[in-house]
C-alpha cells in the first residue's frame, strides 16, 4: 500500500468514527415521556369492564414503547386496540390484546375510543363519572409512568363518531363496502 493511500483510509476510518458517535449520543438522549389527557369510561351498564385512553407523548431522541399497565383498580389490566372483521357480510369492529404500544420519537400515540385503549377487566370496585383511577404505566425504556385518570361519561353516539374516524384513519387496511356507506351518513 502506498503511502497517500493509506493516509485516505485513515482519514475515511475517522470520518466513519465520527459518524458512528452521533447515533451513540442520540441514544443517551433516549425517550422523554409524559401523559396528556387522560379520561377513562366507566363500565356499560352493569357491566366490569372499563377502558382508559390517554395521549402518550414522546419528547425524546428515542423511541419507547408501552409495555404494561398496573392498578389496583381491576383483576386484570391489559392493551388493546380494535380490528376491523368481515362477518356475516357487516364490518364489526373487535378488540384484540396488543403486546406493546409504540410511541415514536418526538412524536405521540393517541389512545381513543374505537383505537388504541387500556382495558381494566374486572373492576374492583364502582367507577362512575367525577371518580379518578390511578395506573402506573410501565415503558420499555422510560420505565414507571403514575397517571391519575379522572373517570367520564362518553355517549355512545361519541364512541360512534370516534369508530368511523378511526376507520378513516387506517389508510393501510383496505376500504371495504359497508364503510363507504358510512362516511356517507356522516357527512350529511
Ligand atoms: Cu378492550
Amino acid at each position: 500500500m502506498n503511502r497517500r493511500i493509506f493516509t485516505g483510509v485513515a482519514a475515511a476510518c475517522a470520518l466513519l468514527a465520527a459518524g458512528l458517535m452521533l447515533p451513540t449520543q442520540a441514544a443517551l438522549a433516549g425517550p422523554k415521556i409524559s401523559v396528556e389527557n387522560p379520561y377513562a369510561r366507566p363500565p356499560l351498564g352493569s357491566g366490569k369492564v372499563a377502558a382508559a385512553f390517554m395521549t402518550l407523548k414522546n419528547d425524546g431522541d428515542e423511541a419507547d414503547r408501552l409495555v404494561k399497565a398496573e392498578g389496583d383498580v381491576a383483576k386484570k389490566i391489559e392493551l388493546h386496540t380494535h380490528v376491523m372483521e368481515k362477518k356475516d357480510g357487516k364490518v364489526v369492529m373487535k378488540m384484540r390484546p396488543v403486546p406493546f404500544m409504540q410511541v415514536p420519537a418526538h412524536g405521540q400515540t393517541v389512545l381513543k375510543p374505537g383505537g388504541l385503549h387500556i382495558m381494566l377487566i374486572g373492576v374492583t370496585r364502582d367507577i362512575k363519572p367525577g371518580d379518578a383511577v390511578d395506573l402506573t404505566l410501565v415503558f420499555e425504556k422510560a420505565g414507571k409512568v403514575k397517571v391519575h385518570v379522572p373517570v367520564k361519561k362518553i355517549a355512545a353516539t361519541m364512541m360512534h363518531m370516534h369508530h368511523m374516524g378511526d376507520m378513516k384513519e387506517m389508510g393501510g387496511m383496505k376500504k371495504m363496502d359497508g364503510m363507504k356507506k358510512m362516511d356517507g351518513m356522516k357527512q350529511q
